[in-house]
């Protein structure tokens, strides 16, 4: 994995989509979503040491960005979308806070949801309180879920959470990011908010769910225990 995300980063800081695409389609696990998507954070991460290091530009960083996005969004629609999958019949929304311009993860996870067949809808970067309020008010999620990577946007997450949480169908509340990952996030947040540390804990909530809908034969209605609403 080391060598791969040496190589993959490579290709990134030159803007190289073709060579990203290729190096993706020659993984023995292409279509194992967890791996790719592994790899690529693992590569945005090498991105930003190698910023922290002064090895790269601001430049870079940014080249670098925008050819993840077009990769992850030729993967999304190879892999994910143009697939047909079990649906489950839930909505997801998925937002940054406002200000916050780490919106890679959250794309990253908003295509983890449509693999599992979850309706979602995806807003990027920087989205205020009160248009994220009128949207899960009119389209009614089941989840809503919040990215944040900046230290200095946390005080921000906990009104995000409170009015989101209250507004009426109430949807689950889930949050992640960077610091979720670096930090106990818990005071920031409702006590039935969801707090996942990374992406694996994301696949395994929603594998699940997705088991418990199964197994006790009311596909599609989790129990309280996971969806703590
Ligand atoms: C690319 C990048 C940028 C890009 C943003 C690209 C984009 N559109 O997303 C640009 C150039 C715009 C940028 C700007 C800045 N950045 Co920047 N950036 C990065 C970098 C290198 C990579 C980010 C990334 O894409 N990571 C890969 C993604 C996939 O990982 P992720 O976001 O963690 O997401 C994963 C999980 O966290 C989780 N997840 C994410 N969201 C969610 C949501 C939910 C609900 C769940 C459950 C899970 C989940 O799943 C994802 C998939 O694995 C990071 C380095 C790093 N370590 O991340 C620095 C970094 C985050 N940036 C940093 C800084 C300082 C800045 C700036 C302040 C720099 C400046 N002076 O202008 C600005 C701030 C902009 C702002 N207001 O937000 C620092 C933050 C340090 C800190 N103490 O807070 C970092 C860590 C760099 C560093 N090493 O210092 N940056």
């Amino acid at each position: 994995m080391e060598a791969d995300v040496q190589r993959f980063t490579r290709y990134l800081l030159n803007g190289d989509e073709l060579s990203c695409e290729d190096m993706i389609g020659e993984l023995p696990e292409k279509e194992n979503v967890l791996n790719v998507f592994d790899l690529l954070t693992k590569s945005m991460q090498h991105i930003g040491e190698l910023w922290e290091n002064n090895e790269v530009s601001v430049a870079d960083e940014h080249l670098a960005t925008a050819t993840c996005d077009y990769v992850l969004s030729q993967y999304r629609y190879r892999f994910i979308t143009s697939k047909k999958r079990k649906e489950t019949g839930k909505k997801a929304m998925f937002l940054c806070l406002e200000e916050e311009q780490h919106y890679l993860g959250t794309k990253i996870i908003a295509s983890l949801f449509e693999y599992f067949g979850w309706e979602v809808r995806l807003f990027g970067a920087n989205l205020p309180l009160e248009y994220a309020e009128t949207q899960a008010k009119e389209w009614k999620p089941e989840l809503i879920g919040v990215s944040v990577a900046i230290l200095y946007h946390l005080p921000k997450l906990k009104d995000y959470v409170e009015t989101l949480s209250r507004i009426p169908n109430s949807p689950t509340m889930m949050v992640g990011g960077r610091l979720s990952g670096l930090y106990d996030l818990r005071q920031y947040c409702s006590k039935d908010t969801v707090i996942l540390k990374d992406i694996a804990e994301v696949k395994t909530w929603l594998e699940a769910l997705s088991n418990e809908g199964i197994s006790d034969g009311k596909r599609n209605q989790p129990s309280n225990s996971i969806f703590s609403n």
